[in-house]
């Protein structure tokens, strides 16, 4: 198998970053995982031109290409693009991470690590030695809040509910029916993690720091938030009829 682990990155307006995260995130691989992976770029036709970048990227170097979608559709339908093409590529090991830096390719390595031993890996900043660096007040107490919600409604025991660091094994991509899952932002992340708990699935949390964005702008809205609010009981429901 020529490539088993593949790093989907979603973008939307990320030209100030992807270069750098495409450059430390392939130097990390070509370290912990050598001649074993590709970077796969999903942008959804970014004004700001990242696409063309990717493009250059991808130009220059064998193991990255880019999914371009023509609309932006939300960072769900973007993963599950993505999570399509690295199966179809023969990928093993899905990673997902953020092109913005909030996630620090130095955890590739451990994220993989703990794929020996688990079906799923979760970066999570609300186990020790994880964090948050560079967020106000409110924005903590909201994520805090959030995954406390997800984690009581659902009944699990994960901390980290919604973050988007994650490396999943074929395995559980195959097996959770990735094409029933409507969810755009932050339930996507839950919705991933939940059904693959539901389906017997080993998951582990393993800590990060994540770092607020440093350039380019949020794509995270009120919308998405409230989208989470409402959709985490509906996803409780749906095991309740499963028995
Ligand atoms: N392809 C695609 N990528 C998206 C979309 N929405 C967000 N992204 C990307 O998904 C990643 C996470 O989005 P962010 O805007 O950073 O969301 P966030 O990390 O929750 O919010 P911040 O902390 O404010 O950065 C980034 O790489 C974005 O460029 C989308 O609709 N389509
Ligand atoms: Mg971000």
């Amino acid at each position: 198998m020529p490539n088993p682990v593949w790093v989907v990155i979603p973008t939307y307006n990320e030209a100030e970053n992807i270069e750098g995260i495409v450059r430390a995130a392939a130097a990390e691989l070509a370290r912990v995982a050598p001649d074993a992976h590709r970077i796969l770029i999903v942008d959804d036709n970014s004004p700001d031109g990242t696409g063309q970048i990717a493009d250059r990227l991808a130009a220059a170097h064998p193991q990255v290409e880019v999914l371009h979608r023509a609309t932006k559709t939300g960072l769900g339908h973007a993963y599950l693009a993505g999570f399509a093409q690295a199966l179809r590529g023969e990928a093993e090991i899905v990673i997902e991470m953020d092109a913005d830096f909030s996630h620090d390719p130095r955890y590739l390595g451990p994220l993989l690590d703990a794929a020996g031993e688990a079906d799923l890996v979760l970066g999570s900043r609300y186990v020790d030695g994880g964090g948050v660096e560079d967020w106000g007040l409110l924005r903590r107490l909201i994520s805090r809040g959030g995954c406390f919600y997800a984690r009581t409604i659902l009944g699990v025991p994960i901390h980290d509910l919604t973050g988007g660091f994650k490396c999943i094994h074929r395995r559980v991509l195959e097996a959770i029916s990735l094409e029933t899952i409507r969810a755009e932002g932050y339930v996507f992340q839950i919705e991933v993690t939940y059904r693959a708990l539901l389906a017997g699935f080993r998951v582990t949390e393993i800590p990060i720091v994540f770092r607020d964005r440093s350039v380019g702008s949020s794509k995270m809205s009120a919308r998405i938030a409230a989208e989470a609010m409402w959709a985490v009981p509906f996803l409780r429901r749906r095991r309740g009829r499963r028995g």
